[in-house]
């Protein structure tokens, strides 16, 4: 059996937050963990394909991502998000939401320069010439979490070693 929480996934375009949540999703699917996996292509198109890149559309992407989670959660779901979530506001936010124990931050603390060297889809380059505005770590404000459960920086370690490094904190917590 399994405990439900939500792995709120954070940290820049590129920082490796689908690639990392989307193997933990298979490692906890191979463990028979019953999961789900919000991100910008399963949300963005539908529930907030009203909102946009202000700082003010993200709070409201933010929160409606929270309220969803917290609605997973009750189902009794592992619940992994993969958002930029640029604020330590609605961060707490959710954390609050969702109460002790449930919550857990997942920091992709994977530098801002490697993230842009990466540039998989090539919208640093286009942020960078001014084609796309507000993007996260050119003109639009990244809040680092001050005490997240769980830091991975993937320009260190391998997609295995993230893995396994989730696990074994889900682990420890006696959530698997
Ligand atoms: C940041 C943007 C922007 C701007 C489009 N700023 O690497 P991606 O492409 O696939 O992930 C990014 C995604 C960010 O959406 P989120 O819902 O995660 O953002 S937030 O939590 O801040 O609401 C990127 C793409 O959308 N993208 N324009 N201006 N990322």
């Amino acid at each position: 059996g399994h405990k439900p929480c939500v792995l709120w996934f954070t940290g820049y375009s590129g920082s490796g937050k689908s690639t990392v949540a989307g193997a933990l999703e298979s490692a906890l699917h191979q463990q028979g963990v019953h999961t789900y996996l919000l991100d910008g292509d399963n949300v963005r198109h539908g529930l907030c394909k009203d909102l946009g890149f202000s700082d003010a559309d993200r709070v409201e992407n933010i929160r409606r991502v929270g309220e969803l989670s917290k609605l997973m959660a009750d189902a009794g779901l592992v619940v992994l998000t993969a958002f930029i979530s640029p604020f330590r506001a609605e961060r707490d936010m959710v954390r609050e939401l969702l109460g002790g124990g449930e919550f857990i931050e997942v920091f992709l603390d994977t530098p801002l320069d490697v993230c842009e060297q990466r540039d998989p889809k090539g919208l640093y380059k286009k942020a960078r010439a001014g084609e796309i505005k507000h993007f996260t770590g050119i003109d639009s404000d990244y809040q680092v979490p001050n005490n997240p459960e769980v830091r991975l920086d993937t320009s260190k370690n391998s997609l295995q070693q993230s893995v396994e490094q989730l696990i074994a904190y889900l682990k420890t917590k006696n959530i698997i």
